[in-house]
């Protein structure tokens, strides 16, 4: 569903997803959800990842194969989200703002030939063919939660490497201190682009440190295949910590800059996504919580909302990047 607010008159999307102020539960009742939820959520784990990884592709694209990534955090136990849901239900707002847009209009993209432009402040910038980019490192399957600003969460097989592995062969400047990220814009395959929804084309930024983290990765499949456009090909961002805004998807330039990138979604709304854009439950947008979650394919009567986690969950990995800042004011 789409508002229109009235201070500027931009569209910002209200979910389904969000309500009121979490009600707290007692510590006891939680801990006791908390026990049988692990153990449900650990079996339903292991039948949801047979389905797929006995060779059970989903079977529609092109397959991507990859090992198992040893990268720290990167393979969560939670059960995989079914690829029905994955590829259905999507921001991608280039080809719509309603959640199942993206799968029913981005057939259009044309992903071939694709090339990323690399440049800014780098010693050796380059613009690579998308062949030459898949082979730059290993593939690896990392299982990683995503989370929404809305208020839903998926769990999916991405296959890529790590965007340091990128960052390290161009070989950034002292001086270098963000990476911007710019994502496709064309009006004659991106319906979308008619809106001014956002300021096109859409642009994403990560601190030089994040986008050097390992767990930042750069995807060019999940299940197994190469993505679906609606998700993002031939080539996207994934920073699982984030909200999943953060994720830029159809990838075409790669810009190293000293200055704090301006956001599409900033630039929509400043007081609403910050530059940050961590995963926090105690830090709520403007406009409702952030300290639970509904998890895509639990939707059942009697499905919980799920407590959101610090960082999504990443914090052994990522909490270091933060040390010292206020998270609320670095939003
Ligand atoms: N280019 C582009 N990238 C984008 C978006 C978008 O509208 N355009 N939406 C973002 C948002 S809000 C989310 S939640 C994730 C969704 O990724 P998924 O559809 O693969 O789950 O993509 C992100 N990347
Ligand atoms: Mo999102």
């Amino acid at each position: 569903m789409l508002i229109k607010t009235a201070r500027d008159g931009f569209i910002h999307p209200i979910s389904s997803e969000i309500t009121p102020q979490a009600v707290y539960r007692s510590r006891r009742e939680l801990l006791k959800l908390m026990a049988t939820g692990a153990a449900g959520a650990a079996l339903a784990s292991w039948a949801g990842r047979e389905a797929w990884a006995q060779g059970q592709r989903p079977g529609k694209l092109a397959e991507l194969p990859s090992t198992k990534s040893q990268v720290p955090g990167a393979m969560t136990m939670e059960k995989v989200t079914d690829y029905k849901d994955a590829s259905t239900y999507n921001n991608f707002y280039e080809f719509g703002t309603d959640k199942d847009d993206p799968a029913k209009n981005a057939k259009t993209l044309k992903t071939s030939p694709w090339t990323v432009e690399v440049d800014g402040m780098v010693k050796k910038p380059a613009k690579f063919a998308l062949e030459d980019l898949l082979k730059l490192s290993a593939q690896e399957e990392r299982i990683y939660r995503l989370r929404c600003v809305e208020g839903w969460s998926m769990v999916i097989p991405w296959v890529g490497y790590s965007m340091s592995k990128l960052v390290e062969r161009v070989e950034p400047l002292g001086s270098a201190k963000f990476v911007e990220f710019y994502t496709q814009a064309d009006r004659a395959t991106m319906p979308g682009l008619r809106s001014s929804v956002l300021d096109w084309p859409y642009v994403e930024g990560l601190r030089l440190d994040e986008a050097m983290h390992p767990l930042t990765l750069l995807s060019f499949g999940m299940y197994g295949e190469v993505l679906p456009n609606q998700n993002g090909a031939p080539v996207r961002l994934v920073v699982p910590w984030k909200y999943g805004f953060k994720s830029a998807k159809s990838l075409v330039r790669i810009r190293f800059t000293d200055q704090e990138p301006k956001t599409a979604w900033n630039k929509a709304a400043a007081n609403e996504y910050g530059f940050y854009s961590n995963v926090n439950p105690n830090v709520d947008h403007p406009r409702w919580s952030q300290a639970t979650e509904r998890r895509i394919g639990e939707d059942g009567l009697f499905a919980k909302k799920r407590k959101t986690l610090m960082f999504n969950g990443y914090e052994a990995q990522v909490g270091q990047l933060y040390a010292g800042m206020d998270l609320k004011k670095n939003y």
